[in-house]
């Protein structure tokens, strides 16, 4: 049988670096898209390239970018994968409102040069994975989201990936390509970008922890449905091993707020705190010596909020028989944990 050859875009990324791990161990060969930047930012992969058995023998890295029409054409040319995962996007949402013509090129029409690439190639036995969000049902009063509800994105970011969700399903229809979306909630790891809130709690505790410094953040009312990236990987392959291409959910099923993530880690780490709140925000106090462990600043705040997200991903259960194996807790006792030993 011949050897399932893959491109990843966004393959530094969170994502990226599991879902390489994943597809390796599945013996396939690994083309992965890399910017150029003036420093290496391939830490998440490194274990990966450095091993001598794998590096541009079956993981091969490529530089390109998802706003060049021609480093992807010419990539794909040149590769004719079996496998497109289509990961790379300008990933953070407060940073779309600063941003947006960029997050509007990369996120939304980088998906279309890809699309592109397969039709004029007529690469047939091309399966095209692209990462859709939660993010697209943004402000929305429905009390647990599946694939049947209306999505209504409030950020830059969310509009942008809300093109690419419709482009993938537009060129699934017109031209028959195995093209789907995934849909997938929050998912987090100890290799989450430092800027996103879970990881930002645990490296702002850290800080704390050594040297006193106060952590300080936005909404802690926002709800999130957080699983393990680790899950959501697995989740995205089996979606590309289907017959049919489907847009699927992957969620936990479960919503916690920002707050919540924050205290569990606080207890976790056995940090016994008080509250109080005024007009300059909330504050989180140390009971020992009543030092300032994190408080909130508007600065932080978005232009726009997704106020709750919770997924029904019921759907994907049945389909991709896919069951996230990381609870809530589960995920904050491996972040805490991989952080406090490294
Ligand atoms: P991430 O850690 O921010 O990784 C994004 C990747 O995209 C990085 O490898 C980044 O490269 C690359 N990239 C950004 N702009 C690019 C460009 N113009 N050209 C080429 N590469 C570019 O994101 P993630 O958490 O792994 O998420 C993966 C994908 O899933 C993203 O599309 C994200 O929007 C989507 N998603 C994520 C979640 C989540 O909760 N994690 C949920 C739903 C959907 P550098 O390393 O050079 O920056
Ligand atoms: O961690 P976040 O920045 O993730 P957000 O905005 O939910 O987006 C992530 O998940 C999406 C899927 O739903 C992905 F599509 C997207 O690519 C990304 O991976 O923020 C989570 C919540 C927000 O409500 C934010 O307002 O945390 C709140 N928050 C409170 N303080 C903060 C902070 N977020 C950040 N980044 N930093 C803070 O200090």
């Amino acid at each position: 049988m011949h050897k399932k050859v893959a491109i990843i875009t966004g393959i530094t990324g969170q994502d990226g670096s599991y879902l390489a791990e994943l597809l390796l161990s599945k013996n396939y060969i690994v083309h992965g898209l890399i910017r150029r930047s003036s420093l290496i930012k391939t830490d998440r992969i490194d274990h990966l390239f450095n091993d001598r058995k794998i590096r541009n023998k079956r993981l091969f890295l490529h530089y390109g970018d998802m706003t060049d029409d021609l480093s992807i054409y010419s990539l794909i040319n040149l590769i004719k994968p079996t496998e497109i995962y289509n990961l790379a996007a300008q990933s953070h949402v407060k940073v779309s409102f600063e941003i947006p013509l960029y997050t509007a090129n990369a996120d939304a029409l980088g998906t279309l040069r890809i699309l592109e690439a397969v039709r004029n190639l007529n690469l047939k036995k091309c399966k095209v994975y692209q990462a859709s969000t939660s993010e697209l049902y943004g402000n929305n009063s429905s009390k647990i989201m599946s694939e049947k509800t209306y999505f209504n994105p409030v950020s830059p970011y969310a509009v942008a990936k809300l093109y690419s969700y419709y482009i993938v399903k537009s060129y699934r229809e017109a031209y028959g390509i195995f093209a789907c979306n995934g849909i997938l909630f929050n998912h987090e790891s100890p290799k989450r970008g430092e800027t996103f809130v879970t990881r930002k709690i645990i490296l702002g505790l850290k800080d704390y922890i050594n040297s006193g410094k106060t952590l300080i953040l936005g909404n802690l009312d926002a709800k999130r449905d957080w699983g393990h990236a680790k899950d959501y990987v697995e989740g995205m392959w089996l979606m590309l091993q289907q017959k049919k291409p489907k847009d699927l959910v992957l969620a936990t099923g479960k919503s916690y707020s920002v707050r919540d993530f924050l205290i569990k880690s606080l207890k976790y780490l056995n940090i016994r705190f008080s509250t109080k709140k005024n007009k300059l925000g909330e504050f989180f106090l140390d009971s020992s010596n009543g030092q300032i462990i994190c408080k909130t600043d508007k600065k932080y705040h978005r232009p726009l909020e997704v106020p709750y997200l919770k997924g029904d991903a019921r759907k994907a259960r049945k389909t991709l028989n896919w069951k996230p194996k990381y609870n809530f807790d589960a995920l904050i006792k491996e972040m805490i944990e991989e952080e406090f030993v490294n």
